[in-house]
């Protein structure tokens, strides 16, 4: 579609009310959208209405900003970061972006000034939870730091119908029921059908001739889906840069087949539209592993297809050539799901725009970049090569051409190596053949990163060793971020505005600054108000509890929080093995002085993750005796919070005292859970895994608890011959945690229910629990021994936020910006372009 300039519109004065900041206009604004918008009004309106009424308000103020970002971006064909996942898990909208505008306290008051409570319209919004875990957070993350930043920047993604599902615990299991995160309608999003774009699917390839006597290659799809993107503003904190969020949903390219329609086959008509439709349908709940589903690999090059197409169309009409794509766009992969841009980006450049193979492979390596965010062997995606050919042939022909040029350069760096060559293949052929997706992102890109300094030497050392030799220069690292914003302006305003009464608010834009707050570790009023603030953060999550579980909790006892995907190499069951051992001394000595602690548990186990939600149905058992054993006398208490989520996740970190970060060590990726926590005053027992790793450098061993193997430790572990039940025969406490377990204690006598889990314990441990055990333990009376000493711990607390300023994802955005994409900021003024010119 056209685009008409119309200069009348281009003068057009916008309308106080849509932009204004006073309490007085937002509330008119705020009558205005409930009545035109949601058609109520107060007498009538629900709940609902007012959060739709107030995010409508909100968003107006958003317009002015983004629109001016795209005039200006567009003016100049600005250098972008087109940030492309599969995953976005951008929690509630609404808080942030008052934080981002700068608005929360008017708005506030205009509310109550309306005699409504902002908490209880935030609480209304439906959050769109298109994401997993960290991976997806991660992408929401960098967004909200690029535009503050004020880095031009596309996120693109698929716009699920149905994000992560939610979780409800009943008889202590998992269960998962459907997410409608869109019932109520989303007020952030507008559609952009005039940009819609159409991917092929399937079908079968012809070679021909064209008119210049070139050899080139048609796809006769046997499928075509509509993309339609639905753009979203990212705004970013005190800036006026609003980026976009563009996420496709698939749609038959028309409502019917008239073919089929015609020929009376109605139903089968309809069907074929449902198909296309269910490309965008729901988002993938596993967290590690990829199961080789035509439908996941369907919904990958749906997104990435579409979003590059788009790319080229912004290409098109800021006039840049096709030849400076890599100029205009760096591309940066979230992990492989969408590396098939590799092929589809040769596709586009060859088939598509009469490119030759070595300018658009030259254009496709330079564009794009590759972070893996995973150690897990079974979590490097693969596919069958027969539902590879049958889904996209064209893609199989060129990465089987990509392979044969990439194969000659191993060689020639290589002579002579054949079982490099084999290791290295884009194609794995040990037994059934496979498309290696990990092989085809590192071969495609100029750089690979991993998400933490352990991680990319892991990658390097093991994982991605054989690229490394070959390309060393594409291999770098860029640690993990998390924004300040949201996850401490929005979720922790008491600590926020203690911090920024001592040290202004400079640190909410450069985290660093927290440093300034050493110089006042040593003031007792200082002090005491930290420790007031957590207490008064703690007693709000003890009355959330008691509503929500119905157990009362000692909100002076040690907050001890694990809160991330239900995963083996995680570890939850290590921390159900010290709860144990602790109720086990209770029950010897039921006189024994222990620190009180409250363990609190959140998190989700992919549907299909057996041994994950056993674990889940382990911990909400020991629950069950522990917070009802007499002996215990409430100086045990466990609960298992349901249906974690990103609005959730902002209600626990600040309450916590202590961080579980135990994976074993060389499996968490990075973490970024650790890096909310410790933000939020938390302290940290872990192990050596991950960013657990520059945590403790930045923040002091002293600060830190860490415990267990190292990962050369581990490896060096399994590598002797690793003997479970030596430990656990040798071991006493462990021994009777295990036993009380197997007896059925935990599970009204029945001693099968955790017998998979025992076994897999016993005779197994993948995880090593057992040899981290009694390290565990000692650490945690540690823990508990340091607690009792309120000054040393509120001292090591305050150390810990102070130190943290590495970990804001404004740093990791900075380090991509110089590193890998060569990218200048883009200071957006208000009022230069469409903005009220008279
Ligand atoms: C996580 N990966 C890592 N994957 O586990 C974590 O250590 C890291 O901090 C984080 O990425 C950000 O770098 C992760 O969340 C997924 O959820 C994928 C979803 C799709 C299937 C494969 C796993």
């Amino acid at each position: 579609m056209q685009t008409v300039p119309n200069h009348q519109v281009e003068n057009l004065q916008i309308e106080d009310d849509r932009t204004g900041l006073s309490v007085e206009c937002l509330k008119r604004a705020f009558l205005d959208n409930l009545f035109y918008v949601q058609g109520k009004f107060p007498k009538i309106a629900t709940k609902n209405d007012y959060y739709m009424a107030l995010a409508y308000t909100v968003r107006d103020r958003l317009l002015q900003r983004w629109i001016n970002t795209a005039v200006i971006y567009t003016e100049r064909a600005s250098r972008t970061v087109s940030y492309l996942s599969a995953e976005f898990l951008m929690g509630p909208h609404l808080g942030n972006n008052l934080v981002n505008l700068g608005i929360y306290d008017q708005v506030k008051q205009a509310v109550s000034e309306l005699g409504l409570d902002l908490e209880d319209l935030l609480e209304q919004e439906e959050e769109p939870g298109l994401g997993n875990g960290g991976l997806g957070r991660l992408a929401a993350c960098y967004l909200d730091s690029m535009a503050t930043l004020e880095i031009p920047s596309l996120g693109y993604g698929i716009r699920y119908e149905f994000g992560i599902f939610d979780q409800d615990i009943r008889d202590g299991w998992q269960v998962e029921i459907t997410d409608k995160w869109l019932h109520c309608g989303n007020p952030w999003e507008i559609a952009r059908p005039e940009w819609e774009v159409y991917v092929k699917l399937g079908g079968h390839t012809e070679a021909y001739t064209d008119e210049h006597g070139r050899y080139r290659v048609r796809w006769i799809p046997y499928q075509v889906v509509k993309g339609v993107p639905h753009d979203t503003p990212i705004l970013g904190y005190k800036t006026n840069t609003a980026n976009t969020l563009r996420l496709w949903t698939a749609e038959a390219p028309e409502s019917f087949d008239f073919g089929a329609f015609n020929s009376g086959d109605y139903l089968g008509a309809v069907q074929a539209k449902m198909v296309s439709e269910n490309l965008s349908k729901v988002l993938y709940p596993n967290d590690d592993s990829s199961q080789g589903k035509r439908l996941r690999l369907a919904q990958q090059i749906f997104f990435v297809s579409c979003s590059l197409q788009d790319m080229i169309r912004i290409v098109f009409r800021q006039n840049v050539p096709l030849e400076k794509f890599h100029e205009k766009f760096v591309v940066q992969l979230n992990d492989t799901h969408p590396a098939i841009a590799v092929a589809e980006l040769m596709r586009l450049l060859i088939d598509e725009h009469d490119m030759g193979w070595d300018q658009a492979w030259s254009i496709t390596q330079k564009s794009l970049a590759y972070t893996n965010h995973t150690l897990l062997p079974e979590a490097l995606e693969r596919w069958p090569i027969s539902l590879f050919r049958s889904l996209l042939p064209r893609h199989l022909e060129i990465i089987y051409e990509i392979n044969y040029h990439f194969l000659e350069e191993v060689k020639a760096k290589f002579p002579g190596d054949s079982d490099r060559l084999r290791r290295m293949s884009l194609i794995d052929e040990s037994g059934e053949k496979y498309v290696r997706m990990a092989h085809l992102a590192c071969v495609g890109s100029h750089s690979i990163n991993g998400v933490a300094a352990l991680h990319t030497k892991l990658l390097q050392q093991d994982v991605l060793r054989d690229f490394y030799q070959m390309y060393p220069e594409k291999f770098n690292n860029k640690t993990n971020g998390v924004t300040p914003r949201r996850f401490m302006v929005l979720s922790n305003p008491r600590l926020t505005n203690l911090i920024s009464s001592k040290i202004g608010d400079s640190w909410i834009k450069h985290l660093k600054d927290l440093k300034k707050l050493e110089a006042f570790v040593d003031d007792p009023e200082f002090c005491h108000q930290w420790r007031s603030i957590k207490s008064a953060i703690k007693h709000d999550l003890v009355a959330y509890i008691q509503k929500q579980n119905g157990i009362s909790v000692n909100p002076d006892s040690i907050f001890d929080i694990q809160a991330k995907r239900f995963h083996e190499y995680k570890r939850q069951h290590l921390n159900a093995l010290h709860i144990i051992t602790l109720y086990n001394r209770i029950k010897a000595n039921p006189d024994i002085d222990i620190t009180p602690r409250t363990f609190i548990f959140g998190g989700k186990a992919a549907p299909g993750y057996y041994m994950a939600k056993l674990i889940i149905k382990l911990l909400n058992s020991i629950a069950d005796v522990v917070n009802n054993d007499p002996d215990v006398r409430d100086r045990l208490k466990v609960v298992f919070l349901k249906d974690y989520s990103v609005k959730f996740a902002q209600r626990v970190y600040p309450a916590a005292d202590l961080s579980e970060q135990i994976s074993m060590a060389g499996k968490e990726a990075s973490g970024t859970g650790n890096m909310k926590f410790a933000l939020n005053g938390a302290l940290t027992i872990g192990t050596l895994d991950g960013a657990n790793v520059e945590i403790r450098d930045e923040v002091g061993a002293e600060n830190f608890f860490i415990f267990g193997l190292t990962a050369p430790e581990v490896y060096a572990l399994k590598a002797r011959g690793y003997r479970p039940l030596d430990y656990y025969h040798s071991n006493r406490e462990l021994k009777a945690v295990i036993d009380r377990i197997a007896s059925g204690h935990f599970s009204h006598g029945d001693t099968q229910l955790f017998k998979p889990l025992l076994d897999s314990l016993l005779h197994r441990d993948e995880y090593l629990l057992f040899a981290d055990y009694q390290a565990y333990i000692d650490c945690q009376d540690n823990v508990s021994q340091v607690y009792r000493d309120r000054d040393r711990w509120t001292r090591m607390s305050i150390l810990n936020v102070a130190r943290m300023g590495k970990f804001s994802s404004d740093r990791s955005i900075r380090d991509y910006c110089q590193d890998i994409w060569n990218i200048q900021s883009v200071p957006i003024e208000l009022g230069e372009c469409i903005q009220a010119k008279e």
